[in-house]
């Protein structure tokens, strides 16, 4: 595609990040991607000569750097502290989390870059969110610094487009899985190491209890939405704190009953951590109608799909 934009991503070794750089080069080609991370790159890596950049988001004067010498038009900022690890460590987790939020939408106000897209969570929401079919707005008291570090965000976001014209986009994720970058640090991660240890073991410990459900998306839905809500017409983008955005709901009884159903002798057991009360606080299920009115959203994996898929790759 001939293309006058350049696009940076922050964070793309991650879990997010590593599916979207290949997504968004897929659509602007290689050159116009420029992939960074915290990270030197490993050697096998560095082969691809695709364009990469050592960055950490809290360094404003590199970013400015890289935006300069890319002259990048759009940023998407991946690189945060997740749920679970943010709690070891609340102070650096808030750190990270707003002060490299707002070194991206500075750049933009002060006319750097065009577009910006943030990632919010479900874990804006709290213990006193109703926990079904959870509105698009609706009571927020989060009680992770992660959680609250991301509903801050989220006012950011929108501040910076009422006042000063940043055109931000953000969805709210639910849990997500993929095969092909482990995630990192989050509550919901159980759901990708089950897929692993049933190959590997025939059998997993799970950290939350066998009824908890939450929301989750499978990778490609996810990486689907985040490029339709960047290419949608800005007059569509009529939230721009975050939009919930829905996939499936299940609980780790619920995934490992479909498991079975290419693993017979597949087993579970249950050993709960502090883990279980993140998810506690969360929806088990979220009102996308907002993103589907707006922008057309619709998710296309359900559980029984996406397990199928997640297999089929892993297997090989
Ligand atoms: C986490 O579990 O922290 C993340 C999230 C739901 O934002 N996957």
């Amino acid at each position: 595609m001939k293309t006058t934009e350049r696009v940076l991503i922050i964070g793309s070794s991650g879990q997010i990040g590593g599916e979207l750089t290949e997504g968004l080069r897929a659509i602007y080609g290689n050159d116009n991607v420029i992939a960074s991370d915290i990270k030197d790159l490993d050697k096998e890596s560095l082969k691809d000569a695709a364009p990469y950049e050592t960055l950490n988001v809290l360094n404003g004067k590199r970013l400015f750097e890289i935006v300069q010498k890319y002259e990048i038009t759009q940023v998407y900022l991946l690189a945060a502290l997740l749920s679970a690890t943010a709690e070891k460590n609340p102070m650096f987790a808030w750190d990270l989390n707003m002060n490299g939020l707002f070194n991206v939408l500075d750049l933009a106000k002060e006319g750097h870059i065009s577009k910006v897209y943030w990632p919010s969570s479900i874990a804006v929401f709290g213990p006193s969110t109703p926990k079904t079919s959870t509105p698009q707005f609706t009571i927020m008291e989060p009680n992770t610094v992660y959680g609250i570090s991301k509903q801050t965000g989220e006012r950011w976001c929108e501040y910076y487009f009422n006042k000063y014209g940043v055109d931000v986009r953000s969805i709210r994720y639910p849990g997500l899985i993929g095969y092909k970058t482990a995630p990192g640090g989050g509550t919901t991660d159980y759901a990708v190491h089950i897929y692993h240890e049933a190959i590997k073991n025939n059998h997993y410990e799970c950290f939350l209890s066998e009824n908890t459900t939450l929301p989750m998306m499978y990778m490609p839905d996810a990486i689907k939405a985040t490029i339709d809500l960047m290419h949608a017409d800005a007059s569509k983008v009529k939230i721009r704190s975050s939009y919930n955005l829905s996939g499936m709901s299940f609980s780790p009884k619920e995934i490992a009953d479909e498991i079975k159903n290419h693993f017979p002798d597949f087993t579970i057991s249950y050993k709960p951590d502090s883990r279980q009360l993140i998810a506690d606080s969360w929806p088990q299920s979220i009102d996308d109608s907002a993103a589907r009115n707006d922008w057309g959203w619709k998710a296309q994996f359900d559980l029984k799909q996406m397990t199928q898929d997640m297999f089929s790759h892993l297997v090989k």
